[in-house]
């Protein structure tokens, strides 16, 4: 049975695909749907928010990956906090130099239910550079005593609810601690449309840590708006340091992301370069 399967926020924006459900149920976090829709293929939504959708994916896990991947100084180690349907850890691993990609998820029937229902979206999870913890992200980014890591990124929810804890000063420090020199954090930063004053907080708690904070702009489908940011942060890289070699493998690759999407991804349209300078 078909059924319009609506994403709201604050009662004032809707956003709706035809769907039929394949499973929905709660976990001890959240509330997880996965869909069949007839113009996205199958979708993931945690609490009723479209998290990702088997048609459009690629536009955001390629953006999230590639900018930090392509310019840190190093791709040995890399850390997702979140990604539980897989996504980002499949970009990442189709770096040769990558040895090591470990994701921390909280919720390890997320895991479960799109390893069985979106396997299209996970297809890297048999890697055997792949770790994965189930846990919190916020307890790892500011404990975990491990060997640095060259690329952290945060794919986590909306700065909302359970995930709140994901975008605070803590948390980034904690992400920032767990760098190596040249290694580059990275997360989605919300819609600059919608959600403008959540997005200038966040850039303006990275900029309290990180030496060099650069957002970066494409297009997400089935977010609200369309209209998504992410955000690069660093202490010693630059995002238009490229590798040359890398982006040249990576690119042919990608269904998106290319050396011209890159470039133009980190340029600010005019209201949100006056924004910033204001939060500066
Ligand atoms: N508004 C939705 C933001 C969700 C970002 N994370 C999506 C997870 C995809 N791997």
């Amino acid at each position: 049975m078909s059924f319009w399967y609506d994403e709201t926020f604050e009662d004032k924006i809707r956003f709706g695909i035809k769907s039929r459900t394949l499973l929905s149920k709660q976990s001890e976090f959240q509330k997880i749907d996965i869909l069949d829709t007839d113009l996205f293929g199958r979708t993931l939504a945690l609490d009723e928010k479209y998290m990702t959708s088997e048609k459009d994916e690629f536009y955001y896990h390629e953006m999230l990956v590639h900018p930090p991947m392509t310019t840190a100084k190093r791709i040995e180690r890399a850390l997702v906090i979140g990604g539980g349907d897989g996504g980002a850890v499949r970009e990442l691993l189709r770096y040769p130099e990558v040895k090591k990609v470990v994701m921390v998820e909280i919720d390890g029937q997320v895991i479960e239910a799109c390893r069985e229902l979106l396997p299209a979206i996970g297809t890297a999870w048999n890697d055997p550079r792949l770790e994965v913890i189930v846990g919190d992200g916020v307890d790892y980014a500011k404990n975990a005593l491990v060997e640095p890591f060259d690329v952290v990124l945060l794919d986590g929810c909306d700065p909302i609810g359970p995930a709140e804890g994901l975008f605070n000063i803590d948390f980034y420090k904690g992400c920032r601690r767990l760098l190596g020199e040249g290694g580059v954090f990275a997360l989605q930063s919300e819609s600059p449309v919608v959600f403008l004053e959540t997005f200038l907080k966040i850039l303006k708690n990275l900029k309290s840590i990180f030496k060099t904070v650069h957002p970066y702009f494409g297009p997400v489908p089935i977010y609200i708006t369309g209209s998504w940011s992410w955000t690069y942060a660093t202490d010693s890289a630059h995002p238009f340091i490229i590798d040359e070699k890398r982006m040249s493998r990576i690119e042919k690759t990608c269904k998106y992301y290319n050396r011209d999407i890159h470039r133009a991804a980190f340029a600010l349209p005019t209201y949100i370069r006056k924004a910033i300078d204001q939060i500066s």
